[in-house]
């Protein structure tokens, strides 16, 4: 007799883990549904309902080889949301019990709070990171600042990750963050990344994805994502043999060719379960110690995935609900609409939309230092550009992007994360970049029709916060600088920076 119904979403596609882990299949049956409500809550990018409902198909089959009897709702059988396809198994077999692994969204926890069943309904946690809720609760309790460094140290010697001798780290030192800041000036090749074939279950997603989400972006004759752990692994290995090398040197380099230079591209195996993030953290010590790549390379990495990725979760959790509605420095500006076009004549910003529109990926300093830094230093509204970054990227999930976009990019949660805003001006691309030598702009001029618009966007975000800056002491250099100009300097850029905003992010009519 069947034993309980247990509940995979889309995200959920790991074997032999969380709601999986005890789970049999002579016991227990599974249900998989693609449903309106889960596509449909923010605007997707067509790549990640492709990626999505691709993997969970391919996952269907792998189970059902495993000898579990699956019930699968493809989504043009147009269910509305999750409850209901819950009801709709319940009413085919007879389940004692509903199981589900803990969603990554307070969204959908908070919905299945609500759910009235007939049988017991057990949500257990998702073991497939490597800090669970408690332990960094326990971590975060009594420190007044959450500082990302000293948690990852934590994880490095919990998990023995590029650990020396006597509990010190691989080299005696933990952070080699210096030494990868390199600008992209194209000294060497950008590796090309080999298209992946897909097969007859990928070509149907896709078809559907054309057909269902006519409006969502998305280039999806572009599509070029691994849909099965064994696709992904391949993913990864290539990343190891051919971006790892350079990914140090070349992490916070942006290019005008490459929408990935060295970048490993795996957030979003790894954020739906195709990948282990431990696992993937041991493959990369593994190449360092096999002498592969620098150490300044696989500390950069481990960091981003033992550290950025965990903390990030960690905070979302403390902070949720609640961290949603933060708005430290009150930015209402609409979201301009080129960014649903890339329409826009700044070659950065550009660029950086058109990759992410069209692919539904951009790297790390493209999503912070361009796309967040306009929005942050023109007052975007916080939670258009949250939503947006939501349904932008194939690896978005709110329990990850929301802390990197409010409280990292747009600093809406008051420096709960960053002790200083990542503001920046043009002159900061141009160092990490090429771009600007496309650009019809100079980063050199601040006012004036050839001046790029993020410096004068610079100072008045520096000058609408003063107050604010003034109390940080990170900020103090900064607050000098702008201080020391003339007012007759000040006025004027902070004139051109209105013009700018109006041309740009115009207020509401
Ligand atoms: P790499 O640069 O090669 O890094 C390796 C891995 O480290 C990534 O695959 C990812 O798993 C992890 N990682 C790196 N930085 C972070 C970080 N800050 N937070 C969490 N994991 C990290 N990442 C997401 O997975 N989903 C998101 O929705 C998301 N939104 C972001 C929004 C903003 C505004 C910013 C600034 C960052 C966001 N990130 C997000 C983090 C980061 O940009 C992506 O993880 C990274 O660009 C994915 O590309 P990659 O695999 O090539 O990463
Ligand atoms: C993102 C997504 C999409 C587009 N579609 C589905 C779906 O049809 N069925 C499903 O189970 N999950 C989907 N997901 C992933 C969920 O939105 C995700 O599990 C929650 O946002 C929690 O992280
Ligand atoms: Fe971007 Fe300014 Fe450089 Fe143009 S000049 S690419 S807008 S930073």
């Amino acid at each position: 007799m069947n034993n309980r119904l247990i509940l995979i979403l889309g995200d959920q596609l790991t074997h032999s883990r969380a709601a999986l882990k005890h789970a049999d299949p002579q016991q227990d049956v599974i249900v998989m549904a693609e449903v309106a409500a889960e596509a449909q809550y923010v605007l997707h990018n067509r790549h990640k309902i492709a990626l999505i409902f691709a993997a969970m198909r391919h996952f269907r089959l792998e189970l059902e080889e495993q000898g579990y009897r699956v019930i699968y709702f493809h989504y043009d059988l147009g269910i509305s949301d999750l409850r209901s396809a819950v009801g709709k198994a319940l009413e085919i077999c007879d389940a004692k019990s509903l199981l589900c692994c803990e969603p990554g969204e307070q969204r959908l926890s908070t919905e299945m709070e609500r759910w009235q069943l007939d049988i017991p309904f057990e949500r257990v946690a998702d073991d497939r990171f490597l800090i669970d809720h408690a332990s960094f609760q326990k971590w975060a309790s009594g420190r007044k600042q959450l500082r990302m460094e000293h948690f990852y140290r934590d994880v490095r010697r919990q998990y023995d990750l590029l650990m020396g001798m006597d509990g010190k780290p691989e080299g005696d030192r933990w952070n080699y963050d210096a030494e990868n800041r390199q600008g992209w000036r194209g000294k060497c090749d950008v590796p090309e990344r080999p298209a992946l074939p897909r097969d007859d279950i990928t070509e149907e997603a896709i078809a559907l994805v054309q057909r269902a989400f006519p409006d969502n972006p998305g280039d999806l004759q572009q599509f070029d994502y691994a849909t099965t752990r064994t696709a992904a692994l391949t993913q990864l290995q290539w990343f190891l043999e051919n971006g790892l090398p350079r990914f140090g040197q070349y992490q916070d380099a942006i290019s005008d060719d490459s929408p990935w230079l060295f970048h490993a591209a795996l957030s979003m195996y790894i954020n739906i379960g195709l990948l282990d993030p431990l696992e993937v953290c041991q493959a990369v010590e593994s190449s360092y110690r096999k002498g592969l790549c620098e150490l300044a390379a696989a500390e950069g990495f481990i960091r981003q995935i033992a550290g950025w990725r965990e903390y990030i979760r960690g905070v979302y959790w403390l902070h949720m609900p609640g961290y949603d509605d933060r708005n430290h420095l009150g930015a209402h500006r609409p979201l301009p609409d080129w960014f649903w076009t890339a329409d826009v004549d700044m070659r950065c910003l550009s660029k950086a939309l058109a990759q992410s529109l069209d692919l539904g990926y951009a790297h790390h300093i493209q999503r912070l230092m361009v796309i967040g830094n306009f929005c942050l230093l023109a007052g975007a509204d916080v939670r258009e550009v949250c939503a947006w970054y939501l349904g932008v990227y194939v690896d978005a999930f709110e329990w990850v992007e929301l802390p990197n976009t409010l409280g990292m990019a747009l600093h809406a949660d008051g420096g709960l994360m960053a002790s200083k805003p990542y503001a920046a001006s043009g002159k900061y691309i141009q160092r990490q970049g090429d771009h600007c030598k496309q650009c019809i702009y100079s980063p050199a001029a601040v006012t004036g029709d050839k001046a790029c618009p993020f410096n004068s966007l610079y100072w008045h975000f520096i000058d609408r916060h003063r107050a604010e800056w003034e109390a940080n002491p990170r900020m103090g250099l900064t607050v000098r600088n702008w201080t020391k100009k003339t007012s007759s300097e000040q006025t004027a850029i902070l004139k051109w920076a209105e013009t700018v905003l109006d041309k740009y992010c115009p207020e509401r009519a």
